[in-house]
């Protein structure tokens, strides 16, 4: 039985904006109030996705829920049709009215956890909604992204999908962006590591809650022997890691990572080498933090090649920092893993801080699994030139703070949004 990843990327939605809602995410707070570009921030996206699905790696995409959402406004107390929803809440709330405007489901990377059948406790894939509980612009997401996955994976002979941890803030948890898993190939069991953080006086919020990360470890019946909980150093946070993928990725025995990424990297490395044999942990010296989340360069997807070795799908950022781009050479050169570089644009999604590995879900899965996900969140080059046709047709080609006050921008968003849910229903 053959296990392949698929990468589900986030399509980004017509209403992209910059709205400067993450505190601790620096590319957020600096882009506030700029105007945004939708359609090029989708097609950049797509490009992603094109590229990875040209490397004979299997691609899938979910849909952006609709934005502006009524649902958060109408809980809190607003009331008429939806426009009038929309326009009182702006009026009254502006803060909850930008939280309901947020494009952020993009960033699929945080939508769940995903636990691997090979390590599950049941042979199950495993997939623990984020709650997202430390923003309230990415909370508004839990709900509709638990809707979705269960339509996604809706075969619950062959998927467990976990509602979001309705514990508040206390169980703050990010998904799959602070979730690795180490294993000598995908089909094979792993170690799933889990990095955490914890109010430490800093600047920024730490999103992620240990007790979140073992409940999701529970939920899925991870072993002990298959779970690890490593803490993320406070330099890292404080710098602008505000999730671990920010400063480490993984795949199957490769780990790339910052050497400043966690609190006990070495108590994690040993961890590591103990479970997965021929463990390779590349950590990449000489650069600053600052310079890791300038371009993002753990923020990288690193994918197994269908004829072997790896390919690392690096942010265009990376290669244009000349210190950053010469420092990854030198760490990959001891690398037998990584066989290819792949530079890709996502500048408009950088721009909230949002590089490429954050941009997709990984989904591990054998191929009965495979087969059981609804095929119209899957993509073939056909169904992505028509994705890529819906989206030049549909998707504005800017967005300001001031068009999320227009109704003719609302009226967009429904109209891509009917016809997304067509797509996806004509697979
Ligand atoms: O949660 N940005 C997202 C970026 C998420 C990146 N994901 C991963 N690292 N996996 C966040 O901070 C900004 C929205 C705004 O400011 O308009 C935002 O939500």
């Amino acid at each position: 039985m053959t296990t392949v990843e698929i990468n589900f990327d986030g399509l980004v939605g017509p209403t992209h904006n910059y709205a400067g809602l993450s505190l601790g995410n620096l590319a957020s707070a600096s882009n506030a109030g700029a105007v945004a570009r939708p359609r090029a921030a989708a097609l950049q996206g797509l490009e992603k996705m094109r590229r990875v699905m040209d490397l004979g790696v299997a691609q899938g995409f979910f849909p952006p829920p609709l934005r502006p959402t009524p649902a958060p406004l109408r809980a809190a107390g607003f009331q008429g049709s939806d426009a009038e929803v929309l326009a009182a809440a702006a009026k009254a709330d502006p803060a909850l009215f930008r939280a309901a405007c947020a494009a952020s489901s993009m960033w699929t990377a945080n939508a769940a956890t995903v636990i691997a059948e090979a390590d599950s406790g049941d042979g199950r894939l495993h997939l623990v909604t984020a709650n997202l509980a430390s923003m309230l612009h990415r909370a508004v997401e839990a709900e509709e992204t638990h809707a979705l996955l269960r339509a996604v994976f809706a075969d619950q002979d062959r998927f467990a999908v976990h509602p979001p941890l309705p514990l508040g803030v206390h169980f703050g948890d990010e998904g799959a962006a602070n979730h690795m898993r180490l294993t000598p190939s995908h089909g094979e069991r792993g170690l799933n590591v889990f990095v955490f953080g914890r109010p430490r006086g800093g600047p920024f919020p730490e999103r992620q809650a240990l007790r979140a990360s073992q409940a999701g470890a529970r939920l899925a019946g991870l072993g002990a022997e298959e779970a690890v909980f490593a803490l993320q150093s406070g330099e890292a946070v404080a710098a602008g890691a505000f999730h671990n993928d920010v400063v480490a990725v993984s795949n199957e025995r490769v780990l790339l990572a910052h050497p400043e990424a966690f609190d006990r990297p070495e108590i994690l490395y040993e961890a590591i080498r103990g479970h997965v044999a021929g463990a390779e942990i590349i950590e990449v010296q000489d650069i600053s933090l600052a310079d890791a989340v300038s371009t993002y360069l753990f923020n990288s997807q690193i994918v197994t090649l269908p004829g072997g070795g790896m390919a690392l799908i690096l942010p265009a950022e990376v290669r244009e920092n000349p210190g950053v781009w010469e420092a990854l050479q030198r760490a990959l050169g001891g690398s037998s893993a990584i066989t290819e570089v792949v530079v890709v644009d996502v500048r408009e999604s950088m721009r909230n801080g949002g590089g490429p590995a954050c941009l997709r879900l990984r989904v591990p899965a054998s191929e009965a699994a495979r087969a059981a996900i609804r095929p119209g969140y899957l993509l073939t080059p056909a169904r992505w030139d028509q994705l890529a046709a819906l989206v030049e047709r549909l998707w504005p080609e800017s967005v300001g703070p001031e068009d999320l006050l227009e109704p003719d921008l609302w009226a967009a968003a429904r109209a891509a949004d009917a016809a997304l849910r067509d797509f996806v229903r004509c697979a």
